[in-house]
C-alpha cells in the first residue's frame, strides 16, 4: 500500500520507487536464546518531486538503531583506517590550530589521529560502547546524538568548530534539519563541514541496493545536498569522489560568500543533470535489477544446496540484512557467516536469524563457496583470503550483479 509521505528536505510529496519489504534493524544482532519479538518496519525508498532527495519513507526511532549495544567498529578494516588516517592528515596540514567536531566519531578511528597529535577536538557519538572505544584511545567524546541544542552546548563551551566531520553518520539522520542548524551555530566563520556517504550514483549504477536499510534514510547526489544545505546559509564548495564503502561522495559546506564553488562542483552536477540521476524512471530501473539480482542469487544459493556444495558468508555487515531478508535467505541456504566483530560472533543475523562465527570457522574447513558480504571490503578480504582460493573456493558477489568467482 502506498501511503503519502513528505520529504524530509523540503516537504515536497515523495514518490515511491522500490520496496524491500518488511526489514529488521539491520544492526540487532540477536542472542539465539532471546524472547522478545524482533522489530520490523517496511523498507521502501521514494524521491522528492521537488528537492531530487532519495530517502526511505518510513522512519526508524533513532534510539532502537544507535545505543550503548551498537555493534559496528569502523576499525575493523585496515583500509577505512588507512582512510581516516589520511583525513587526519589532510586537517593537520590544511590548519594551524584548528577545533574539530565530528559526528558519529564510532570508536574513534579518526579522532584518535589527531588526539595523538594534540589536536583539539570533540566526538558527539550517542551509542555508548563504540564512544567508549573511542574514550579508550584518548578521544575527548560526548555520548550524545547530535542536534542543534548540542551545537549551542557545545559552541559555548568550545568556541567555534574550524571543521566539523561527518563519515557515514549525516546520511543516518532522517532529522538533518536540526543537524544542519547545529552546524550553522557551530561552524567559524572560514570553517567547513566535510561529510562523506554512500553516493547515488554509485548505487545505482551497481545496482547495490544494499546500502538501503534502516540506518541509511538517505541517499545523497551533489544536486540533492545543494538544495537541502542553502536554507541554512550553507553552500556546496567542494566534492570528491571517494573508492570506500563502495562508492561515496566527500561534500565541502562552507557559510555562504565564504569559499568559490570548485570546478568539481559544477562538473558533477552536470554530470547528475544530464544523466537524470534521481529521475522516478531511472529509480524503478533500478529497483527491477535488485529483483533480478535477488532471483538469480536465490537460484544459485537453491541449486548450490541441491549439489550438496557447503557455502558460507562473509561479513555480517548490515548491507547484509537487507540482501537476506529480501531475498528470503536462512541458514538452509547460508548455514553461517563469519565476522571479526566479537560483538557479533555467537549470535543470529537480524530477521534472517543466520548464525554468525569468528573468522577461524571459514577456514576449518574452507567451504566451498563464500558469498561476500562485505563487498566494498573485497581488496582487503581477497589479500588476506587467498589460501582460500588456493584450496579450491570461490567467492559469490552480487554487486555489480551476480558471478562466481
Ligand atoms: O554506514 C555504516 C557503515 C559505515 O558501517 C553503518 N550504518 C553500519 C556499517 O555498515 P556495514 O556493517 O555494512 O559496514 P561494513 O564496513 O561493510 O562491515 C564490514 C563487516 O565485515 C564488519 O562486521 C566487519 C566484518 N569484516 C570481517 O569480518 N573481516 C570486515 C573485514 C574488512 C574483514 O576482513
Ligand atoms: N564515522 C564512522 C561511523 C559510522 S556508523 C564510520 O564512518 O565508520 C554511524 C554512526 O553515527 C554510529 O556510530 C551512530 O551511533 C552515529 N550517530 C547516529 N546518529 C547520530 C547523531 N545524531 N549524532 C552523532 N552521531 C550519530
Ligand atoms: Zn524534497
Amino acid at each position: 500500500m502506498e501511503i503519502d509521505v513528505c520529504c524530509r528536505i523540503c516537504s515536497g510529496r515523495l514518490e515511491q520507487v522500490a520496496d524491500f519489504g518488511r526489514q529488521p534493524l539491520s544492526d540487532a544482532f540477536r542472542v539465539p536464546a532471546e524472547q522478545r519479538a524482533e522489530f520490523f518496519f517496511r523498507l521502501a525508498v521514494g524521491v522528492c518531486g521537488s528537492c531530487s532527495m532519495v530517502q526511505l519513507m518510513e522512519e526508524v526511532p533513532r534510539d532502537r538503531m544507535f545505543h550503548d549495544g551498537y555493534p559496528y567498529l569502523s576499525s575493523g578494516s585496515s583500509v577505512m583506517r588507512a582512510h581516516f588516517a589520511g583525513f587526519a592528515e589532510r586537517v593537520m596540514s590544511e590548519w594551524s590550530d584548528p577545533f574539530v567536531v565530528e559526528l558519529g566519531c564510532n570508536d574513534g578511528v579518526m579522532l584518535g589521529n589527531l588526539a595523538r597529535a594534540g589536536v583539539r577536538h570533540l566526538g558527539v557519538e550517542p551509542s555508548g560502547g563504540v564512544a567508549d572505544r573511542a574514550a579508550a584511545q584518548g578521544v575527548r567524546v560526548c555520548k550524545e546524538f547530535f542536534e542543534s541544542g548540542v551545537a549551542e552546548r557545545i559552541r559555548a563551551t568550545d568556541g567555534p568548530a574550524d571543521v566539523i566531520y561527518a563519515a557515514n553518520t549525516l546520511c543516518h539522520i532522517p532529522y538533518v534539519g536540526s543537524i544542519l542548524r547545529g552546524v550553522a551555530t557551530l561552524l567559524g566563520p572560514e570553517g567547513v563541514f566535510v561529510f562523506e556517504d554512500p553516493y547515488l550514483g554509485d548505487v545505482v549504477r551497481l545496482t547495490s541496493f544494499d546500502q538501503i536499510y534502516d540506518e541509511h534514510f538517505f541517499l545523497f547526489s551533489a544536486g540533492s545536498v545543494q538544495r537541502m544545505a542553502a536554507p541554512y546559509g550553507l553552500e556546496l564548495v567542494d566534492v570528491e569522489r571517494l573508492a570506500v564503502h563502495g562508492g561515496e561522495v566527500r561534500y565541502t559546506l562552507a557559510r555562504k560568500g565564504a569559499r568559490d564553488q570548485s570546478a568539481a562542483v559544477r562538473e558533477l552536477l552536470a554530470d547528475e543533470a544530464a544523466q537524470g540521476i534521481a529521475d522516478a524512471a531511472a529509480l524503478r530501473a533500478f529497483a527491477g535489477r535488485a529483483a533480478d539480482t535477488r532471483d538469480r542469487l536465490v537460484a544459485l544459493l537453491t541449486e548450490l544446496r541441491e549439489r550438496g556444495a557447503s557455502v558460507a558468508g562473509y561479513g555480517a555487515t548490515a548491507k547484509s540484512a537487507t540482501v537476506l531478508n529480501y531475498c528470503g535467505i536462512g541458514p538452509d541456504l547460508i548455514p553461517f557467516i563469519v565476522d571479526t566483530t566479537q560483538a557479533k560472533q555467537g549470535r543470529l543475523t537480524p530477521g534472517s536469524h543466520i548464525p554468525i562465527r569468528g573468522p577461524e570457522a571459514f577456514r576449518d574447513p574452507y567451504p566451498d563457496y563464500a558469498v561476500l558480504f562485505a563487498w566494498n571490503h573485497a581488496a582487503e578480504i581477497m589479500t588476506k583470503e587467498q589460501e582460500f582460493r588456493e584450496a579450491g573456493g570461490q567467492w559469490i558477489r552480487y554487486v555489480p550483479e551476480v558471478h562466481v568467482a
